[in-house]
């Protein structure tokens, strides 16, 4: 019989758990000999983001053809996601409020430390546009990569018949990754697997107990988020029923939800937005890679939840100007944030020292925040995919697609 590729991948989840919780006495095991493999697995897709994005980004952007469908389509997405994330950074906020995890727990208010804050927006606008191509390859910095394919795509299109060869070049690299990301991808039940186990064996049930309300506000705000917000978007613009959406994006949301990194999981969005949502290459190449780069809807709903737990935490009210202010960090944060494990509890510290509360709350969260990484790591990238239906759908180039037998691998 043979079992759809999702099925696999999930089965791998719920083995680790299982195998996690059962190696929860003797960690070693898990992290000596089981975390290798999964490192292994996350290793292999990141090698391929950096040629996988520039070479569709590059055949996206010369297929879209002019610059101004290019800027049409960069106008849309920046502002779906904008007002997506803002929604998720208020659900966020109210789960806070209502839920008040915070409650109970009573820490001594210490002076704020200084913290870390990310760069002024104007400052991460300049920075997009790299001075060295090649060194934003190699360093990896997707947004400047994707703003350096953005402009070799449209320069080639606007070059003509001269260009054809680089063309060529690129859509043959191009459709090469798609391939290697196929066999990755047949490799996800075990990678999966091998992520899941010492993150259950480490965290167990017992030390989740006292940090169990803000897993249970942040997971109940995502679920929210997704099952309102996404359905909305891609049934109003897509005219795509949630159930076909969700489960054409799966694949993609159980890597994400296992490597917490959108980046990561990216060429598996691209893969699953493609063949199972009917999303155009030149569509898909363009507002997925940025979206995993720039939308992070789950990071801004969990820094809503985190901010006001700390607060609690330290018994001070949050008033609503504050609150107002936690909407706005926490948007631009989640701009910044890069799309890999983690990086939303850093930007933390800049949402926590924006309204003025002690960064030492930040350590409560530490503990849990991969579990809570997982989660909303798997909103960011849905929030992408969605958003990518509706961009498609909105330039006509959202394709119907008929339920697959097999996914294909
Ligand atoms: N793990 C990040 C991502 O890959 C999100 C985060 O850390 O908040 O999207």
């Amino acid at each position: 019989m043979k079992i759809k590729l999702t099925s696999k991948i999930l089965l791998g989840l719920v083995a680790g758990i299982i195998v996690g919780l059962l190696l929860g006495g003797s960690q070693d095991i898990a992290t000596k000999y089981i975390a290798p493999f999964g490192t292994l697995f996350l290793n292999l897709i990141r090698m391929i983001i950096v040629p996988l994005v520039l070479s569709s980004l590059v055949v996206g952007a010369a297929s879209t053809g002019d610059v101004r469908k290019l800027g049409r389509l960069g106008g849309k997405t920046i502002a779906f996601y904008l007002v997506t994330t803002a929604i998720a950074v208020t659900l966020g906020l109210i789960l806070g409020n209502v839920i008040n995890p915070g409650a109970g727990l009573q820490m001594p208010v210490d002076a704020a430390v200084e913290a870390r804050t990310a760069p002024p927006l104007m400052e991460t606008l300049i920075a997009i546009i790299p001075t060295n191509p090649i060194k934003a390859l190699v360093d990896g910095a997707m947004l400047q990569i994707i703003a350096f394919a953005l402009f070799l795509g449209v320069g080639i299109t606007t070059v003509g018949e001269k260009a054809k060869p680089v063309l060529n070049f690129f859509d043959g690299l191009a459709e090469t990754m798609y391939k290697i990301t196929a066999f990755i991808m047949s490799l996800a039940p075990y990678g999966v697997f091998a992520l899941i186990v010492p993150v259950v064996a480490k965290n167990g049930p017992a030390v989740l107990a006292p940090l169990a309300k803000v897993i249970f506000a942040v997971y109940l705000g995502i679920i929210l988020h997704s099952v309102i917000v996404y359905s909305s978007i891609t049934k109003i613009f897509g005219k795509m029923s949630p159930v076909k959406f969700f489960k054409g994006i799966a694949p993609a949301a159980t890597v994400a939800f296992s490597t917490a990194s959108s980046a990561g999981t990216l060429p598996v969005t691209i893969k699953s937005a493609k063949e199972n949502l009917g999303v155009s290459n030149s569509v898909a190449s363009f507002v997925l890679p940025l979206g995993a780069t720039i939308n992070m809807d789950g990071t801004a709903l969990y820094q809503g939840v985190c901010a006001l737990f700390v607060a609690q935490v330290y018994g001070l009210e949050l008033s609503l100007v504050q609150q107002l202010t936690i909407v706005i960090t926490a948007t631009l944060a989640s701009i910044g944030t890069a799309g890999v494990p983690g990086a939303g509890f850093i930007m933390l510290t800049m949402v926590l020292t924006s309204v003025g509360l002690p960064l030492e709350g930040s350590a409560l969260i530490a503990g849990i925040d991969r579990i809570l990484d997982m989660g909303r790591t798997t909103v960011n990238v849905l929030g992408d995919a969605a958003v990518a239906v509706a961009v498609a759908a909105t330039e006509g180039e959202l394709s119907p697609v008929e339920e697959k037998e097999e996914v294909t691998v």
